[in-house]
């Protein structure tokens, strides 16, 4: 027992353990040097021999004293005894010395043998830092040249001077290089044998950490994990490849450099971002696209930046080599309509037949733009989606690779956001792999002044990704950690990092002047044998391949290029069933957009009840559910209603629905309740939208993680993947999408001009005046019409379908419930997709008069463009003085406004409902109605936002005699006052203008 109190005690003081016992005259174990924070085995992280004496009796009385990996270390060792009890068997099982005879003599041996663990278990989380992973021999990849002290390095050469004061420091001398230790259950490289000499051990720990490839994965807390990569790199000879592999090998590496020569010599002075320095991505991608077909995966989503994005298309992907060509040549043109992007961000898919393993795969390479990294969540949302329709919920069909360059992997936030979806329920694709094209420098910018941690990578430790550095010029070992990331995904299902470091051969493009900023580094360069020469030549040194059989393989590619250059003209549709065969919509029509109204009552009433049998809800929520029940007994729907029973319907049209944003379950403003949750059984939830019809398709609700810029991007990448869902993604507040500008701008509002590729995604952004501060109030509705292709000079022929048709995405601001409700629906019901951007509200999600009757929803209803004015002003148009223009919640503060001042007679609101594109046709209508009256645009945003410089020129269109005048805020620079009272005032300022028909009186334009 006393033992047991010891180790209760030892175990309790960790720190302890850790610490060492320095001058004591006993072995010093630094815990910086020897001892990982994240220790996942405590057994190797222990430093007090005595402490293991202690822990053995301990073990003997019942093994469940101890923690599991000293168990395991026991039962190893007794396993390997004859003899079973006390101190004779920890003598005999620690290499049958006869450490019975003095204590001291025992602590030696177990002090060794620890001491030999922790060497291990050294090289397992730092061999890294000495593998020789620059093929230029010049930098260090993980930033850093100092060779961490615990490392014994170059055991080969017995340097003397070096290694004795190294084992000095674990308390072992020269004379145990020759000894023989037993190996622990965390090491693989005994191979059949389970002790090994010291000399052997730090020899095979040197072979599979130190050298051409370096391991990131002790940090990993699953010891399962760590033990499957353990296997992956430490088994003796698991690293050889067949000769029919290296074959394949080199025939791939002759296609990738092969490309980059000749389109260097053909267009020299063309930009193309080549991948001299790193040929070995293309054999990398496909022995990653072998491995992973073998393994079941049918569709490979994948995003790249500009480096070797052509070789990629053409070797990976398998592009037409004619199709790729044309766009070298200025005076062919892409059969596409769209302004185009340069040749090196388009993007394609193929289905090819997988040659290593005779299986049908799809490869799609996604278009992107130049913004670094912003294709990285747009990637993964596209591969949910494929996941997701094909029934792939394990990611074992459908799986993404990404590919980075180093100064971005690093730098871009993005990167990080989207490691973060990678395992949230409805955002993980089961496992990503990445590639880092790590050519140690960003444009001109070196490593060091890019970056702050040791390598590119270190992002991915977030997500306990292993990391694979490897020498590029270093086929073989490129080929082997691709198949063991290849392996990994597929059998975790979690992300990988395969960090390839190489080089540039030349400047960032091929125009660039590398020697202004890097001459050390590109002398060297110039000096750097090709890799596939240096690989050729190796497999004729092997006899693998004779010159001979290597120079045909050169020679043959070379022709099969030159064949491709007489053809020319590309064409690619998106959504093919859902588009003619020329890719037009199929109609320029859409159905009305109402309902039955026994559907809008069902789904109604859905939405009122808890479809689950003894599920408990809060009483609030109660509440509101009784409040709903009353509204669809009196036939009204509020805000949370309407889009309530828009998702139902689309759902019962088989339409997918998926609402994903921050806190977009419960809705921000609690209004919108659609997954309810057990008051009495944890984590036991409802989402009633699901139990609408027997044969629905399935809604997804999800909150998000705290991301605009990475969640937007995946709803996006969601939304390409099929026209028939209806993808929403919803800001906190409005405000917020500005995190997620790139995706808006780069994305969103041009993807269609560049890309041709039609996409449907729907933005929710709160929005609003209503003394919540600067940042609580404004979506920016200015910058979503600004970057609307709406020309405001040009009254257009057609207008609903095809003037929608012609833009490049559709901004709105309902009002009304309905509309909210309509636009929603005429989302899906178009014959094209576009991105709809909707401001939505937040008092009026609450406001009685905001509510809308099943009677503006019913069969035979749509979308109103705009609202003209039903009251008593529109009776007698003619004798109306002035007509107010608004869009959105200021309609009605100015309603109450006007029937406070009893104008309604005098002044008309007409609510813009479709901001963009304008409805002139509609406006023109209301303008020549009201013949007599002065014309007003209000709004509550200040006058630089908003959006005053848009609808102005727009009116100037539809009447170019009478100018529209403005009533609102002053312009600001900030969006809002924080200040409750100045916020008020300002309202009141502007109404008294608006109803003020004096205000404008005499004053010209
Ligand atoms: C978001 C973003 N910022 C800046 C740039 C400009 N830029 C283009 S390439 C480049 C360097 C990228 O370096 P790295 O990621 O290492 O890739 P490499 O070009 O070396 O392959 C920069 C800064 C960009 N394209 N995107």
């Amino acid at each position: 027992m006393s033992q047991l109190r010891s180790l209760a005690g030892a175990l309790r003081s960790s720190s302890q353990w850790m610490r060492g016992q320095v001058g004591s005259g006993r072995r010093v174990f630094d815990p910086r040097r020897n001892c990982s924070s994240g220790a996942a085995e405590p057994s190797l992280a222990a430093c007090s021999s005595s402490y293991v004496v202690e822990m053995y009796y301990a073990w003997l009385e019942d093994h469940k004293n101890v923690h599991e990996s000293w168990d395991a270390y026991f039962r190893n060792a007794q396993a390997s005894s004859s003899e079973e009890t006390g101190e004779k068997h920890l003598s005999a099982l620690l290499q049958g010395r006869a450490m019975s005879q003095t204590p001291a003599m025992s602590e030696k041996v177990v002090e060794d043998h620890l001491a030999v663990h922790t060497l291990i278990r050294a090289y397992q989380v730092r061999g890294h830092h000495v593998a020789r992973l620059d093929p230029l021999g010049i930098l260090t990849a993980d930033l850093d040249s100092f060779v961490p002290s615990d490392l014994i390095t170059s055991i080969d050469k017995l340097e003397r001077v070096r290694m004795c004061p190294l084992l000095g420091s674990y308390g072992l001398e020269e004379s145990d290089l020759d000894k023989s230790f037993q190996l622990p259950l965390t090491t693989f490289i005994g191979g059949n044998e389970s002790t090994l000499p010291l000399r052997e051990i730090i020899h095979r720990l040197e072979t599979s950490y130190c050298g051409h490839t370096g391991v990131e994965f002790m940090f990993i807390n699953n010891m399962e994990q760590c033990q499957w990569i353990r296997q992956k790199f430490e088994t003796p000879g698991i690293m050889m490849f067949s000769d029919r592999e290296k074959r394949t090998l080199l025939a791939r590496l002759v296609r990738s450099t092969r490309f980059e020569d000749f389109l260097a010599r053909k267009w020299s002075s063309e930009k193309r971002f080549g991948l001299e320095g790193c040929e070995v991505l293309i054999p990398a991608l496909k022995m990653i696209i072998d491995k992973s077909s073998e393994a079941g995966i049918e569709s490979v989503i994948m995003g790249m930046p500009h480096r070797g994005r052509l070789n990629v298309l053409a070797n990976v992907v398998r592009k037409d080599l004619d199709q790729i060509f044309c766009q070298f040549d200025p005076k062919l043109e892409a059969a596409d309509e769209g302004s185009g992007d340069v040749k090196y961000h388009l993007g394609m898919y193929h289905e090819r037949i997988n040659r290593e393993t005779d299986k049908n795969i799809t490869l799609s390479l996604m278009a992107n733009p130049s913004h670094l990294e912003a294709v990285d969540p747009v990637v993964q949302g596209k591969t949910k989606a494929e996941q997701f329709y094909g029934g792939d919920t394990e990611g074992r069909r459908v799986m993404s690779i990404l590919m980075h360059g180093d100064a971005a992997f690093a730098g871009q936030g993005v990167v990080y956001e989207t490691f973060h979806l990678s395992e949230l329920p409805s955002y993980t694709t089961h496992g990503t792999i990445h590639v880092v094209v790590n050519n140690q420098i960003g444009f001109t910018t070196d490593p060091r002044m890019a970056r702050s941690s040791p390598y590119p990578t270190d992002v991915a430790r977030v997500v306990n990704a292993p990391i694979f550095h490897v020498n590029a010029d270093d086929p073989e070992a490129v080929m082997y950690v691709c198949k063991v990331a290849a392996e990994w995904r597929n059998t975790f299902n979690k992300d990988v990092v395969i960090d390839l470091v190489c080089y540039r051969r030349f400047g960032h493009n091929e125009m660039d002047e590398p020697m202004f900023t890097q001459p050390l580094m590109y002398k060297q360069i110039r000096k750097q044998e090709h890799v596939l020469k240096k690989y050729a030549d190796k497999l004729i040194s092997e006899g693998v391949v004779t010159l001979q059989e290597f120079e045909v393989c050169v020679s043959l590619y070379g022709n099969l290029i030159t064949v491709s250059l007489c053809k020319h003209l590309f064409h690619s549709c998106c959504f093919p069933d859902f588009f003619k065969l020329d890719g037009e919509p199929k109609s320029m029509s859409c159905p009305s957009t109402g309902l039955n109204e026994e559907v809008l009552r069902h789904i109604g009433e859905v939405a009122s009840s808890v479809p689950l049998k003894d599920f408990a809800i809060h009483s609030g929520l109660s509440r509101i559910l009784r409040g709903r029940a009353d509204m669809v007994a009196k036939r009204t729907v509020d805000w949370a209603l309407a889009e309530y029973v828009a998702f139902g319907s689309l759902l019962k049209d088989g339409i997918h629905v998926r609402l994903s944003g921050q806190d977009v379950e419960r809705g921000t403003f609690s209004h919108r309740h659609h997954v309810l949750h057990d008051q009495e059984v944890d984590k036991r939830f409802c989402i009633p939208m699901n139990h609408l019809w027997p044969n629905q398709a399935l809604y997804t609700v999800c909150n998000s993680s705290l991301s605009e810029y990475g969640v937007l991007g995946f709803e996006l990448g969601f939304a390409m993947a099929s026209p028939n869902a209806l993808v929403c993604w919803e800001a906190q507040f409005g405000d917020f999408q500005n995190t997620a500008q790139c995706i808006i701008d780069q994305f969103i509002s041009a993807g269609q001009a560049k890309w041709v590729r039609h996409n449907g995604i729907v933005l929710l952004l709160p929005h609003g005046m209503e003394g919540m501060g600067p940042e609580h109030s404004s979506a920016r509705p200015e910058r979503f019409l600004q970057m609307s292709k709406d020309d405001p000079d040009r009254y257009p022929v057609n207008f609903e379908v095809q003037q929608l048709y012609d833009c490049n995405w559709i901004v709105v601001n309902c009002s009304t419930p309905a509309n909210y409700f309509h636009v929603l629906r005429r989302q899906i019901l178009l014959p094209f997709r576009k991105p709809l951007i909707i401001f939505t509200p937040k008092s009026l999600l609450r406001l009685p008069e905001a509510r809308s009757s099943f009677d503006e929803m019913i069969t035979g209803t749509k979308f109103l463009r705009i609202i003209p004015d039903g009251g008593p002003a529109s009776n007698h148009p003619e004798k109306v003085k002035r007509v107010i223009f608004c869009t959105g919640k200021v309609y009605y503060e100015l309603a109450k406004e006007r029937k406070q001042l009893k104008l309604e007679e005098d002044v008309a609101i007409v609510r813009l409902e479709q901001i963009s594109p304008f409805p002139f046709d509609l406006i023109k209508a209301e303008v020549e109605k009201y013949s007599n009256a002065e014309l007003i645009w209000c709004q509550e945003e200040h006058k630089n936002m908003g959006y005053y410089d848009y609808i102005r020129p727009h009116f100037l269109t539809v009447r170019s005699k009478n100018p529209i005048w403005y009533v609102g805020r002053d312009p600001a620079a900030a969006p809002a006052t924080g200040n409750k009272f100045t916020h008020l005032a300002e309202l009141k300022r502007f109404l008294d203008t608006a109803f003020n028909l004096e205000a404008f009186k005499g004053r010209s334009y």
